[in-house]
């Protein structure tokens, strides 16, 4: 029967967990996944989480199912943190959301309710993108191309060949956006940026779908949602996948939430009968321990003053081995400009290394990244920046 079964290539990031893991090198060092770990190199487990995780056990409740769209208090908390205070689509109750297994869930479920939709339409992704989005929107059905994103030469965003990019999609095409700390490049859209962004996709009648799997990395919980704030003051019709599997270092909870911002309630509520759909069709309905967790936590003004402090802890880390990463660099004579390092944002810096390079960086020295030249700068410490340092180094002076 599975005699005809080819074999699959690995997930090229997921795949460099095992090389790693395999290497002896006592003093290697793994920049290749995004995850954060902390001063120490470890894996946090964040204080806040903790805290509610002692309260849930504290009176401990049956395992039942939950609905299909998951925990209501979860999936109201996450409606609040994405679209904040001010949303005149939440006022208005037209948003279809449902708890999804982590970002991709959300992506995939909002994929294939898409599809259903439409599928003729055209998926664009930026060129470059998360690995996972083109596999997961061709899976979906979807055709998928790309608009121009990353400008190697000028260290930054081709803006002005992205907006002749989507200026060729067609009504109904689909524009995955990252809303905040792009991956893998850590170059984000200026606010006046995505003005004329969202000013081209209201006029030709596309369909954004913000990825948000870092709200919180980059400048601030409110300031990284602004790119879908301002979707919804445009009063637009789109789609939103978060992730909290980062900001409370969450990752295997599969803590996500997709949002369809219809144009008023009752549309709102024919596409969550939908989603539900394709959900209650996957995996019938969501697990329960993530989503009590992170609704504890933003239920709760101390629990939650103390994740965004937690939070703020992580992006203020992540900033200072940047300016390191930048200054160990100079200080080895590296005399290329590197002021990129900290104009980037987000876990990754888009190093401009050649594959060539990340290779030479992997078997010299044990410093694993991508072979694209990204970086997961959030994994650097104090005690591992000076190996990495003078290894980069090495590799861009030889
Ligand atoms: N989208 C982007 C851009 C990501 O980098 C990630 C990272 O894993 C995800 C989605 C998926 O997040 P999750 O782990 O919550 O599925
Ligand atoms: O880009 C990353 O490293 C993270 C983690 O299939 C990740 O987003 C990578 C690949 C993948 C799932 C998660």
């Amino acid at each position: 029967v599975f005699a005809a079964v080819t074999l699959a290539p690995r997930d090229p990031i997921l795949g460099l967990n095992e090389q790693f893991n395999a290497d002896t090198r006592a003093d290697k060092v793994n920049l290749g996944v995004g995850v954060y770990t902390d001063a120490q190199g470890k894996l946090p487990l964040l204080a806040s989480v903790q805290a509610a995780e002692a309260r849930l056990a504290a009176s401990p409740a049956p395992r039942g199912y939950l609905p299909i769209d998951g925990f209501a208090a979860y999936v109201a908390a996450a409606q609040k943190q994405v679209f904040g205070t001010q949303s005149a689509a939440l006022a208005a109750r037209r948003v279809a959301s449902l708890q999804a297994l982590g970002g991709t869930g959300a992506l995939k479920v909002g994929a294939d309710f898409l599809h259903r939709l439409n599928p003729k339409a055209t998926v664009w992704i930026s060129d470059p993108s998360w690995e996972n989005h083109r596999a997961l929107f061709s899976n979906a059905g979807f055709e998928v191309q790309t608009y121009a994103y990353y400008d190697a030469q000028g260290q930054g965003i081709a803006f002005n060949a992205l907006l002749a990019d989507l200026g060729r999609a067609k009504a109904g095409d689909v524009v995955v956006l990252h809303a905040c700390c792009h991956n893998p490049t850590g170059y984000d859209l200026t606010q006046e940026q995505w003005q004329a962004v969202i000013a081209l996709l209201q006029a030709r009648d596309l369909v954004p779908f913000m990825d948000m799997a870092y709200q919180g990395f980059g400048q601030g919980l409110d300031a990284d949602a602004y790119a879908v704030r301002a979707l919804d003051a445009a009063g637009m019709s789109f789609v939103v996948a978060s992730s909290f599997s980062k900001s409370f270092s969450l990752y295997g909870e599969r803590v996500g939430s997709l949002h369809v911002v219809s144009q008023d309630a009752e549309e709102a509520s024919r596409v969550l009968s939908q989603i539900k759909v394709t959900a209650r069709t996957t995996y019938s309905n969501p697990p329960t321990h993530g989503a009590k967790v992170v609704a504890t936590v933003l239920g709760d003004d101390a629990l939650r003053a103390q994740w965004e402090q937690e939070l703020a802890g992580m992006r203020d880390r992540i900033a200072q081995m940047r300016a390191g990463l930048r200054e160990a660099l100079e200080a080895a004579g590296v005399r290329q400009n590197l002021d990129f390092i900290t104009r980037q944002q987000g876990m990754f810096s888009y190093s401009g290394l050649s594959a060539a390079q990340m290779q030479r960086l992997r078997t010299e020295f044990g410093v694993y990244g991508v072979d694209s030249g990204r970086l997961c700068v959030a994994a650097l410490n104090s005690g591992n920046l000076p190996r990495v340092a003078a290894a980069v180094a090495a590799v861009l002076q030889s």
